[in-house]
């Protein structure tokens, strides 16, 4: 079965745990990015992990490996279960949150291609290709793929073969959950979820139409 990632991007600390909560019984993990973080701190985390879900930490880290390697341990001495990291930094770096996030007993992400129109400028021409070779490298747990380019997800399928493929863009960016689901192992869906009239019925919904 196909995860179903709760991407909770709202910013009020009430709101946010308890569209959470509605939702719980039909989401398999809860994605927090910077918007909730930067709004609430790290301390969302104490509200969240009374779910029983894996919070995953989408910070896209993005540094130096000394630095990406102090931005792991903050995120998992939180109790952060996962951390998203970018490649285009360089393996070192990478390598750097995947250690980290194997110390803690957690899993690290590489994005290898992002979902928005933009992404096509620097990703495509090898670039997301590399990035997923890296992950593979680097021994990441899997790679952040474009639900909006299924086509894309298929060819970084065969670089990453059985390793997770997490993949946003499903519903508000305009990619179909259906198609989607049957190429990745869990897609992350923020905005269809949360701006519904009744968050926790459109993630069941949502829950039961993905394969
Ligand atoms: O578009 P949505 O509202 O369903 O949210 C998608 C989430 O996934 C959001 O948190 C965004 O920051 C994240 N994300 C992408 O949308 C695209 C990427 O390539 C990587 C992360």
């Amino acid at each position: 079965m196909t995860e179903l990632i709760l991407a909770l991007d709202l910013l009020d600390r009430k709101q946010a745990a308890r569209v959470a909560e509605s939702c719980a019984p039909f989401i398999d993990a809860v994605k927090v990015g910077y918007p909730l973080v930067l709004a609430t701190g790290l301390s969302i985390v104490d509200d969240l992990s009374g779910l029983g879900l894996p919070l995953i930490a989408d910070f896209k880290v993005a540094d130096i490996p000394n630095t990406n390697r102090l931005i792991s341990e903050a995120v998992f001495s939180a109790g952060f279960d996962a951390i998203i990291a970018h490649g285009f930094v360089g393996a070192d770096a990478a390598r750097a949150c995947v250690e980290v996030a194997h110390n803690h007993g957690g899993a690290a992400y590489i994005v290898a291609e992002m979902s928005h129109p933009g992404a096509t400028e620097f990703f495509h021409g090898g670039v997301a290709e590399r990035l997923a070779t890296l992950a593979v490298s680097c021994r990441a747990d899997g790679i952040i793929a474009p639900a909006t380019r299924p086509d894309r997800i298929s060819r970084l399928r065969e670089i990453v073969g059985e390793k997770t493929i997490y993949s946003p863009g499903v519903g508000a960016q305009g990619g179909d959950l259906d198609t989607v689901a049957r190429l990745v192992d869990g897609v992350i869906v923020g905005r269809s979820i949360y701006e519904a009239e009744d968050p926790a019925a459109e993630a069941e919904r949502l829950s039961r139409i993905r394969r």
